[in-house]
């Protein structure tokens, strides 16, 4: 059985980062250790939450770890939340890798063309050079954009989504995953490849749910690792989030109830 650890914060309300990496890696089967890099009362689009950082408590967390011989065979990261975590992630790696091991790295920072709160571009370029250890990462249009030092633009076409892929060629040698592209009335993945790289295409829903992307990034890894390849990996991540969107309560505004799909789905 395949070990992952995952790395990103607790939000212990609000169905994103751990809550739901968790639950789903599990259920595919894997067997899926935490490294919580905060704990937040809720994540951050509640009106206001608390954050305790853990960033010192690695330390303690990793010599444990070290003594008792522990590896991973996949590392799959997400919200980290302070810069200082780069360094530990990369630390982890290093420390904790198992033979062949694989790293997946959401970037996690920010979407609609705007940080999260919080990050600022110190967090950006802590980002831009810890992607170069990954070999597979899901940044969003937004992301990709301030990792590459493109403008953002509410509007773009296939063209600008290449381009990106391009540029972000020249940070890392990781597969490179462009999720939520919205073009056309149509949301897409941009998968790249050794020459063309290949598109996802699905229909786009009318309504945005928070935590969608940390769902995506947990289906696509667990069907990953179960060696199902990244294109059918991302579409089926694709049509669980959707799934997941349209089996959510109206006036369940803070995530989506992945619960119900992760119930019915393989
Ligand atoms: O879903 C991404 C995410 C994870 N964790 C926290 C967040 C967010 C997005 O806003 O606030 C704490």
């Amino acid at each position: 059985m395949k070990r992952i650890l995952t790395m990103q914060d607790l939000s212990c309300v609000g169905q994103c980062s751990l809550t739901v990496a968790l639950p789903i890696l599990s259920a595919y089967g894997i067997e899926t250790c935490v490294l919580p890099t905060a704990v937040l009362s809720n994540h951050t689009m509640f009106k206001s939450w608390s954050y305790l950082d853990l960033t010192q408590e690695t330390k303690n967390i990793f010599r444990e770890w070290e003594n008792n011989g522990f590896k991973f065979d996949a590392f799959l990261l997400g919200y980290l939340g302070k810069e200082e975590l780069m360094a530990v992630a990369e630390s982890c790696f290093d420390k904790f890798s198992a033979e062949g091991a694989s790293v997946i790295i959401d970037p996690v920072f920010g979407d609609n063309g705007k940080l999260y709160g919080g990050f600022d571009l110190n967090y950006v370029a802590g980002m831009r050079k810890l992607i170069s250890k990954a070999d597979i990462i899901l940044p969003n249009v937004t992301e990709a954009c301030f990792l590459t030092g493109t403008e953002y633009k509410e509007t773009y076409d296939g063209a600008f989504v290449c381009r990106l892929i391009e540029e972000l060629k020249k940070l890392t040698k990781a597969k490179i995953i462009i999720t939520g592209a919205e073009i056309d009335g149509k949301i897409g993945e941009f998968i790249s490849g050794n020459k063309r790289g290949e598109i996802l295409w699905h229909n786009l829903l009318p309504v945005k749910k928070h935590g969608t992307g940390d769902i995506f990034a947990a289906v696509f890894t667990a069907n990953y690792l179960l060696g199902n390849g990244a294109h059918k990996s991302c579409d089926t991540a694709a049509d669980f989030v959707a799934d997941c969107i349209r089996n959510t309560d109206e006036g369940h505004f803070y995530g989506v109830q992945f619960e119900k799909i992760l119930k019915t789905r393989k």
